[in-house]
């Protein structure tokens, strides 16, 4: 089969998933178009079925708003004819699903019925696509696509919730390729590089939006480091930041905290960490934690959104209320203080991980490709 992907490119779920899937749909044979502003940090090209088409978007004095949404319908025109791709599927709806639906309509003039998947990752339903500003034109393509996907049970519900949706949403969880994960040796982490001996390592990795809770990584972190040694690495870039920074000095813990900024080593800080913080007011999915278990790394999080579909409380680790760094401080503690209990949470979290290995997934997406060809 012939697809057009469409993501964002950059550090973040949506575009880390639709990367991953464009690469194991075409290791099954697929030819794979990734279509977007810039080659997304994930995507290696050496392989024959994947190829990337960047879309441009020339200034000119009259635009205040340079339109990329135009840029992108006419790139997809264009390379749909081109490379006769015969699917389009779309990540995160704004503004992709309504430019896709452009790009349908474009096609359909010129005799092409292209069939057209969106799928939902979250603050384009729960924070951005809800603005009213979005709204109508968000309901609009998300009614008009050919199917439509979510990444979590919770996500669908708050599509249905939050819009006027008349199209059918199939559930189809995030994953990992649980086979890049197995070939680790320890001996690779380097953990020396980073802590003492007798440190735990405790990471948070996110794209430091406020969403994510920043200072009560901070925060929780303060209380575990008053009662066990431990280091708190800090992997992304954001917003955010700076205000954690300044939190950790007024704390006056800056030693025990690193800022890495963004990193395309996080497998190998997942490696040698003990605990994964992830407090965020709102997650559709949490690929972040998923990430982390697969690497054996125990979650406490806020148990927000769709969360507690992936970090099983009291198993993979703890959730909390958002916002209760306290009980989230406490809670690590509880599985930091003895080894015995951490190489439990440990083996646990990568046994809950397995549940969304790759190889169970991309079938399922497959199988809705399938289904949009008999539907247009
Ligand atoms: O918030 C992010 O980290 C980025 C954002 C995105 O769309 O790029 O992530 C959303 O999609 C991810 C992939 O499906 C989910 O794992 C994240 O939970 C979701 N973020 C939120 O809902 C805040």
């Amino acid at each position: 089969m012939k697809i057009g992907i469409v993501c964002y490119p950059t550090f973040g779920g949506s575009g880390v998933v639709a990367t991953e899937l464009g690469i194991a749909l075409a290791n099954r044979g697929h030819e794979v178009h990734f279509i977007t502003y810039k080659q997304p940090v994930r995507l290696a090209l050496l392989n024959n079925n994947i190829h990337f088409h960047e879309v441009h978007v020339p200034k000119y004095p009259l635009f205040h708003y340079q339109p990329y949404e135009l840029a992108l319908s006419s790139k997809l025109v264009d390379m749909v004819k081109l490379h006769k791709i015969e699917l389009l599927h779309v990540h995160y709806a704004i503004p992709h699903a309504y430019a896709g639906y452009m790009a349908k309509q474009m096609l359909l003039e010129e005799g092409i019925n292209l069939p057209m998947i969106t799928t939902l990752h979250g603050t384009d339903i729960t924070l951005v696509g809800n603005h009213p500003f979005y709204k109508p034109a968000v309901t609009f393509s998300i009614n008009k696509s050919d199917i439509v996907t979510s990444v979590s049970q919770s996500l669908k519900s708050d599509t249905i919730r939050l819009f006027d949706v008349t199209n059918d949403i199939h559930v189809i969880p995030n994953f990992i390729d649980a086979k890049k994960y197995t070939v680790k040796q320890f001996t690779d982490c380097q953990r020396s590089l980073m802590a003492k001996e007798d440190e735990r390592i405790i990471t948070h990795v996110s794209n430091f939006r406020k969403v994510k809770r920043i200072t009560d990584v901070v925060k929780i972190f303060n209380r575990i480091q008053k009662k066990i040694p431990a280091k708190l690495l800090m992997v992304g870039e954001g917003p955010e930041r700076e205000k954690a920074e300044k939190l950790c000095d007024e704390l006056g813990i800056g030693e025990k905290v690193v800022f890495l900024g963004n990193s395309s080593e996080v497998d190998k800080i997942l490696c040698f960490s003990d605990l994964f913080l992830l407090p965020s007011e709102t997650e559709s999915f949490g690929l972040a934690a998923l990430e982390a278990m697969i690497n054996s790394v125990p979650v406490i999080s806020s148990n927000t959104g769709g969360i507690p579909e992936v970090n099983v409380d009291g198993v993979s680790g703890y959730l909390s209320n958002v916002g209760d760094t306290k009980e989230m401080a406490k809670n690590a503690l509880q599985i930091l203080e003895d080894n015995d209990v951490l190489n439990e949470f440990k083996k646990n979290a990568r046994e809950i991980a397995l549940k969304f290995d790759i190889d169970n997934i991309v079938p399922l997406y497959e199988e809705l490709y399938q289904k949009a060809f008999e539907l247009v």
